[in-house]
């Protein structure tokens, strides 16, 4: 299968190449893709070269199938002129996510939604994409009220710029700064821009995409998202209340049966996630499973993933897989 990477130079897109490899998609041909600045450019990939070229060449190659990861601009340009070409795009930006007639797909969650018709599917924000994975078996079996989500995110979750900015903080060097204050020895609360109520932008996408995503408008969420000096992934303390009484034995065997989690919870032996272990990782690491003692039917955990893989590279990569094993390409 002919596969463009839409982004290829990026943090993401090396990691899509990265993930693609490694799980033996059936690639015949790759067509890394970047902007005009980057043509030309050499890309290894499963121990070939490849030329980087542009959207518009990488169209006249007609790929099978592209994840696009090189921002919202290129996306709402090229993502419906690759369609049009028959080409099924995969786009890890927020361009196409809350448009009622594109999917925004987690496999585990919804993938039973695709068709062949889908031309222009969305891959959701990474901290949105962790959580649902282990609200979902949660919600079917005691029925989710509300959620309450604080975040703990990684540097990587913005970019090249802002590995720069931490890596010459600690070095002690000047350079481009990604963040308006420093990040090494701080937290920022702040993922994105302000929105008029007060929330971020990040905090609406965790809002609006949980929403679409489970497909049901009646489960509240509300969250506080934050920037911190960690390269490895994502955390989240996520509080849920339930509509139903819940046994914890049963929830962790609810989550532990669920296709891409890995329960690490073992406070006597000090064992929980952290992204120091999730870092490369494609699963989603949960821990600290316990009750909310302050309120009947609800439930405390901390759910720890690497934003650049199940984030983003790896849920984009599992939609292609399960495009291909359903034909739907
Ligand atoms: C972040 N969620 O971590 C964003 C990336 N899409 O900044």
């Amino acid at each position: 299968m002919k596969v463009a990477v839409v982004g290829a130079t990026g943090l993401v897109g090396s990691e899509m190449l990265k993930v693609l490899a490694e799980r033996n998609f059936p690639v015949s041909e790759l067509i890394p893709v970047a902007s005009e600045k980057s043509k030309g450019k050499e890309i290894e990939f499963k121990g070939k070269k490849y030329k980087v070229v542009t959207p518009d060449e990488a169209i006249l190659l007609k790929p099978q199938v592209a994840l696009f990861s090189a921002g919202g601009g290129t996306s709402t340009t090229y993502a419906p002129k690759f369609a049009e070409a028959g080409i099924t795009v995969i786009d890890n930006s927020s361009a196409w996510r809350m448009d009622p007639t594109k999917k925004l797909v987690v496999p585990e969650v919804n993938a039973e939604d695709l068709t062949v018709s889908d031309k222009i599917i969305a891959n959701p924000n990474c901290s949105t994409i962790q959580m649902v994975v282990v609200l979902k078996p949660l919600h079917e079996k005691y029925r989710i009220k509300r959620v309450v989500v604080s975040t703990y995110q990684s540097v990587t979750g913005t970019g090249v710029k802002a590995v720069q900015q931490l890596n010459d903080e600690r070095a002690g060097r000047s350079g481009e700064k990604a963040y308006p204050y420093p990040i090494d020895l701080n937290v920022i609360p702040q993922i994105d821009v302000f929105q008029e109520n007060g929330y971020t932008k990040e905090e609406m996408k965790m809002i609006k995409e949980t929403n679409k995503i489970m497909g049901d408008d009646s489960i509240k969420v509300t969250a506080t998202t934050v920037r911190i000096p960690v390269i490895g992934g994502h955390s989240e303390a996520v509080n849920i209340a339930f509509e139903n009484e819940f046994d914890l034995q049963e929830v962790r065997e609810l989550l532990a049966a669920q296709e891409g989690i890995v329960i690490v919870d073992d406070p006597a032996n000090l064992k929980y996630p952290m992204p120091k272990d999730a870092h490369g990782k494609d699963e989603v690491f949960v821990g600290r499973i316990r009750r909310d003692e302050s309120q009947d039917k609800t439930l405390n955990l901390w759910i720890v993933a690497d934003n650049l893989r199940k984030g983003a590279a790896t849920n984009a990569v599992q939609i292609a897989e399960y495009l291909v094993e359903k034909n739907l390409l």
